[in-house]
């Protein structure tokens, strides 16, 4: 009983004395019994991999004692709980997250110190855990720190997929792909769970049967897989509270099938029975779209199923009735993957729970939201009715009567509009059917966020147009944002150092909004010194990182340009590489004299091409190919160097962003209708003005002085706002910007934000600015400036080897095809790169602009999206573990 289990705890709570101690005598003892006792080595002989081992258990110890307490005092307090779908998550490494994040970074380095170790050493001992792609998955990521930090009773749950994203292996400037191994060395930061498992089921069929005089439907499914529970412990930073991510992974099911080991043929029974495991096998490695893929779709209901089957039993441990299910549990989908939640809950409500359909429908639709992180059409999800009615038929039956219900409604509001009907339809009718994911989500979904700003402008003109029109108030957003304690604290602690001092507290690893006190040091001499100092010292880590990966020696003085992040033809490596053949043919052309006047450069590039995706692979190689030639250019030297670093994660990143002077983010917006809003604008602001000058002039002469500021802040803002551009956010970015890093950028997605937090003044932008738009109507996207065309048959033409393979590359972007629009932005992004280089020689305003960045990027930390979800999206409250 109730009295039974308060006595329990309060006795647990007297046990409080016991737990773990943080000096540094306790912290090499617990480290040394690892050794000894968790790895099996002798504590006379164990090498740096086996200390990093046993220090990372020694830290799980601590993680897993915090864990026990928040997940108690949950189950006390029974909040409202948040659960966060997500197919995919990069969370990087853990050692150094952790130890930050429990507040005993420096105890520990204190406590291996006397044992003869270096804390440093240690950590980079340890693998990525890169259960994901790119930005989407390691927003989730972020995301979950942020929940953790600020007490927010949440679970992520994803799955645990054997071989995260590929290795990207380099062999003569051609990407390879590789499995990554990551669970072969074991996985310290995660926690088995062998008895919560459940049985997942696939096929069968469905018949219609007579329950008591109720017509009812069935499911006999054809084959059942189980799902094992993996706990990763995500501590939150200045709280006790730890969270869990809980993954799954697929195993063979333990209900014995007497019929398959009946035939004699036991060998083959048990290992057909092997194959389950293959559903949590492997990530997809494509980040935009995997159509149709029968073992897509099984990872995708095999984590559903389980993740709600969780969420369920927790429910009702402690409730007995469903009415108050929407009271206690919000169910959130990160993008469409995890969409079939929506028919599971039904299912489970309908089938199982025996609710009836309104009350499950009413369930359903108050639990769920939905992020979108898209902005292509195209992107969205299909999956072809063929495919579910054999591996889901009763879900496919509960879609189409979620669809015919949802169509009848609609007929009632919109009328006889067929047009409208099917673009609405989650059915998409055609050669093949297909289910459209999207359309599922928001459908079933109570609000439908999207990532930023602009984003969400798109959403409501183009992808979800249809939807949008028809339940305004279901459309938001909430501008994607990334945690400071991983991509600042952890990452480049010497900056944070610095800036703790100048802001006189380190409160601002709780409240980003803090870092704006920079601005008021922005011209100090002595920060801009210590400012130097410290990304001076970044930069020689990055350098000494690119000359062990690449073998090319780089010079400090030089400027450290960036670009990292998932090859795509939208995401413009390859303008940024037409970029760099530009100046090195400038160079190449110069006397003597010139070129005592150009700023040296370091370019760097890094990412993953998908798999299959020929023209991202064929960038990579061109920018080995080019590199080859500049790097051992005599006539070039140190005035310019192209490398590339492969195999890019997170914790490449974490070396790479520190060390970073620019970044560029100059994927594409289309600017027709850029140049129109700019227009626009224009005209309105001259009519203002006009109204101004006749009525007001002479009466009030400072509210014009007001107003005209007013007029081009706004100006300034609204005018970078393209309308139609490919980045639904961008998170990189952000990144950077912490970091004291300039952006040489375009305005779409989060940088449009970004630009109202620190002003277009301290970035380079480039794209339809509003004094170029004359000039950019004038010169018709099609007429191509001559440098492009020139620099563009230089690849062509075999300059850089390679002819026939770099022939379609071209293609790409020659004779009319230019549908990301390099040509036209080439000009401008040339006065984009001219600005920088005229900037970095002026140390003093470089430096000021370095810290302007920093300070305005409160607005970029995950903390406040999350706070922005729980409050209006979720509708939770923190619950805070006492310490
Ligand atoms: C992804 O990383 C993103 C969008 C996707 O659409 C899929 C993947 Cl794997 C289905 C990215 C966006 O491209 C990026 O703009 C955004 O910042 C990020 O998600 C997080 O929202």
């Amino acid at each position: 009983g109730l009295g039974d289990g308060k006595a329990r705890v309060e006795r647990m709570f007297g046990f409080m004395d016991r737990f773990l101690k943080n000096d540094p005598i306790s912290l090499q003892k617990d480290i040394m019994d690892h050794v000894e006792y968790t790895v099996a080595r002798s504590r006379f002989s164990f090498d740096d991999f086996e200390a990093y081992q046993a220090l990372a258990h020694s830290v799980r110890d601590r993680l897993i004692e915090r864990w026990h307490d928040t997940q108690l005092f949950f189950k006390r307090k029974d909040p409202k709980r948040i659960y966060f779908l997500s197919l995919e998550y990069l969370m990087g490494r853990s050692l150094s997250n952790s130890v930050i994040n429990l507040g005993i970074r420096d105890q520990y380095a204190d406590a291996l110190t006397q044992l003869g170790f270096e804390y440093e050493v240690l950590a980079e001992q340890e693998g990525d855990a890169a259960l994901g792609n790119g930005g989407l998955a390691r927003l989730s990521a972020c995301q979950m720190d942020s929940m953790a930090t600020l007490d927010y009773p949440a679970w992520g749950y994803g799955l645990r997929y054997q071989y995260g994203l590929f290795r990207q292996v380099i062999l003569d400037g051609y990407q390879h792909e590789q499995p990554d191994f990551w669970l072969n060395f074991g996985n310290p930061w995660e926690i088995e769970r062998i008895h919560v498992t459940y049985p997942v089921k696939f096929y069968g069929t469905v018949h219609e049967e007579d329950v008591n005089g109720v017509k009812t439907q069935v499911w006999v499914p054809g084959e059942t897989v189980e799902a094992v529970a993996y706990d990763n412990p995500i501590p939150g930073y200045g709280t006790r509270n730890t969270i869990t991510l809980r993954l799954w992974a697929a195993k063979p099911s333990d209900q014995i099938d007497m019929e398959s080991y009946n035939t004699g043929d036991y060998i083959n029974a048990v290992v057909n029975r092997q194959g389950a495991e293959s559903i949590s096998s492997v990530l997809y490695p494509d980040d935009r779209s995997h159509q149709g893929k029968e073992l897509r779709l099984k990872q995708q209901y095999f984590f559903v199923c389980a993740s709600l089957q969780d969420v369920i039993r927790r429910f009702k441990d402690t409730h007995d009735s469903f009415d108050e299910f929407p009271e206690k549990i919000a169910l959130q989908l990160n993008d469409t993957h995890p969409s079939l939640a929506t028919a599971e809950l039904m299912r489970v409500l309908i089938d199982e729970e025996n609710l009836g359909w309104d009350k499950a429908w009413n369930i359903v639709c108050k639990v769920f939201s939905f992020t979108t992180h898209t902005v292509a059409p195209e992107a969205l999800e299909k999956v072809p009715v063929d495919l579910m009615a054999s591996l889901l038929p009763r879900h496919l039956q509960i879609i189409y009567d979620i669809n015919h219900n949802f169509i009848e409604e609609l007929k009632k509001k919109v009328g006889l509009d067929y047009n409208r009907l099917s673009r609405l339809s989650i059915v998409e009718e055609g050669a093949v059917k297909n289910i459209r994911m999207a359309n599922l989500a928001i459908v079933c979904s109570h609000t439908v966020d999207g990532v930023s700003k602009s984003h969400s402008e798109l959403l409501k003109t183009r992808v979800f147009k249809d939807f949008c029109e028809l339940w305004p108030q279901k459309f938001h957003y909430k501008t994607n944002g990334v945690t400071q304690r991983r991509w600042l604290v952890v990452s480049n602690p010497s900056l944070s150092s610095l800036i703790s001092k100048w802001l006189g507290t380190e409160a601002w690893i709780r409240d980003m909004d803090l870092l704006a006190g920079l601005q008021e040091h922005a011209a100090n001499t002595d920060l801009h010194e210590e400012w130097n100092k410290v990304r001076q010292v970044n930069k020689m880590r990055l350098a000494e990182y690119i000359e062990a990966m690449s073998g090319v020696k780089v010079s400090l003085n030089a400027m450290f340009d960036v670009h990292v992040k998932r090859i795509h033809e939208y995401k413009r490596q390859f303008l940024n590489l037409l970029g760099i053949i530009y100046r090195y043919d400038c160079i190449k052309n110069m006397d003597k004299k010139d070129k005592s006047k150009v700023v040296p450069r370091v370019c760097i590039i890094g990412g993953k091409a998908a798999p299959g995706y020929e023209i991202a692979k064929k960038i990579i190689k061109l920018c080995h190919a080019v590199a080859e030639k500049i790097n051992n250019d005599p006539d070039i030297g140190d005035l310019l160097k192209l490398v590339f670093i492969p195999d890019y994660n997170v914790s490449v990143a974490e070396l790479v962003i520190p060390g970073a002077d620019l970044s560029q983010h100059i994927r594409s917006t289309s600017y027709c209708l850029c140049m129109l809003k700019a227009f626009h604008l224009m005209l309105l602001t001259c009519l203002n003005f006009r109204h101004i000058i006749l009525c007001e002039f002479y009466f009030f002469f400072n509210l014009f002085i007001i107003r005209i500021s007013i007029y081009l802040s706004v100006i300034n803002t609204e005018i970078w706002c393209s309308t139609a551009g490919h980045e639904a956010s961008g998170t990189g970015c952000m990144k950077f910007l912490m970091n004291g890093c300039l952006l040489l950028a375009t305005a779409d997605g989060s940088t449009v934000e970004i630009i109202e937090e620190i002003g277009s003044e301290n970035m380079f932008l480039f794209g339809a600015r509003v004094h170029e738009v004359p000039a950019l109507r004038e010169s018709s996207p099609l007429k191509v400036p001559l440098q492009f065309a020139r620099v563009v048959r230089m690849v062509g033409d075999g300059y850089f080897g390679f002819q026939d393979y770099f022939a379609s590359l071209c293609d790409k972007v020659e004779g009319g095809n230019d549908f990301y629009l390099l040509a036209s932005d080439f000009e401008s992004y040339l006065e984009a790169q001219a600005a920088a280089d005229r900037a970095f020689v002026d140390q003093e305003k470089w430096t000021r602009m370095s810290i302007l960045s920093t300070a305005g990027s409160g607005r970029f930390s995950s903390d406040r999206t999350i706070e922005e979800y729980a409050e209006t999206t979720w509708g939770i409250e923190p619950c805070r573990c006492p310490s």
